[in-house]
């Protein structure tokens, strides 16, 4: 059977759902100004950028893979969530449970989201809604599962920090993204981001040990962040709602045919037709900045 595009039916599925998860991708922050990564404007435009994501490449060239990043980093420091955000967002609120979300197995308990960006734009979301302690249990419920590009990790000590702070080392300073579509520019190894910044005094201690920090993304062949969590969610998930994603990036885009195994529904809000959702109980084609508030009937609270 086709998915059905029929608001009201999805309503009344999401109204019944015990249990809800939210799969976002790239899609979710278009509207933010950040680009996806696969499309004519994607931020993988050839075929040799996707060289970009393993740790292979990290080992082999950091200087080249840092400045990349440092302008992919700055971009989303600068970004704001937008409605599609918002919309999501707006379900960790009690009020907007007890009225989309009365069947919850445990109403007080927002559904898990899974985002595969990196952006730190949900969580960036989450603060305008909720007091402190709501806003604690909210960030419970969000796993970056492909990392985020505001925390780094050291490779020598493994000390994992969050930061805003930009550049991360005074040879990115002023970097452009032009210029490293050019070619980018000679930086030394030693004059990358290190841990401990550029204060470091030789000591080796945890989080100080002067070792060649990373970004802290998923790249290809590492394990994706909250599996565990995840596994277990989707053991029960009775309604997986996917937003913005090309669904091709496993793990990721094999949980919708897990939650169809196991007799959940799925819905699907994204620009165009994406792997899979032919597959889909419901389908929402259109930008999920307008198609997600619209249809949750979320539009007033975003
Ligand atoms: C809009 C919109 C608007 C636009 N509104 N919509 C099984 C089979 C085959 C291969 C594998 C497999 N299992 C694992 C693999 C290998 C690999 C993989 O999947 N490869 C594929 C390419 C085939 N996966 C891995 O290596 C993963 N690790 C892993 O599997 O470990 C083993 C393990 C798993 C579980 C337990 C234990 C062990 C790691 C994957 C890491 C992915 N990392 C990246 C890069 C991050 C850093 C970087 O380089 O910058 O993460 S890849 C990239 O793709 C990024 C994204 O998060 C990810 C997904 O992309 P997304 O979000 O779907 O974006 P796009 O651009 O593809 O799509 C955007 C969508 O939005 C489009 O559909 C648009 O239409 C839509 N859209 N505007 C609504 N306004
Ligand atoms: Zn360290």
């Amino acid at each position: 059977m086709a998915p059905s595009s029929d608001p009201q039916a999805f309503r009344e599925a999401l109204a019944s759902s015990k249990r809800v998860v939210i799969l976002a991708g790239a899609g979710l922050s278009a509207a933010s100004g950040i680009p996806t990564f696969r499309g004519t404007n994607g931020l993988w435009k050839t075929k040799d950028s996707k060289l970009f994501a393993t740790p292979e490449e990290f080992n082999q060239d950091p200087s080249r893979i840092w400045q990349f990043y440092h302008c992919i980093r700055d971009r989303c420091l600068h970004a704001k969530p937008n409605a599609a955000h918002h919309a999501l967002a707006s379900l960790t609120l009690p009020s907007i449970r007890a009225r989309l979300l009365p069947s919850l197995t445990d109403p007080t308990k927002p559904p898990l989201l899974i985002t595969q960006n990196f952006d730190g734009l949900s969580p960036l979301a989450l603060s305008p809604h909720l007091t402190p302690a709501s806003q604690k249990l909210a960030s419970s419920r969000l796993v970056e599962t492909h990392g985020s590009i505001l925390k780094t990790v050291c490779l020598q000590c493994k000390h994992t920090k969050h930061t805003r702070e930009t550049p991360l080392c005074p040879a990115f300073a002023g970097l452009t993204e032009a210029e490293v579509e050019a070619g980018g520019r000679t930086i030394p190894v030693e004059e990358l981001p290190r841990c401990g910044g550029t204060e470091w005094d030789g000591s080796n201690r945890y989080g100080r040990c002067g070792g060649l920090l990373r970004p802290a993304v998923v790249w290809f062949g590492e394990v994706p962040e909250g599996m565990g969590e995840i596994a277990m969610e989707l053991n029960w998930t009775d309604l997986l709602i996917v937003v913005g994603t090309s669904s091709l990036v496993h793990p990721a885009a094999s949980f919708a045919k897990t939650v169809k195994t196991r007799g959940g529904k799925v819905a699907v809000f994204n620009l165009q037709r994406s792997e899979g959702d032919e597959n889909a109980d419901f389908l929402f084609l259109g930008p999920c900045e307008e198609t997600l508030p619209s249809v949750l009937g979320t539009t007033s609270e975003s």
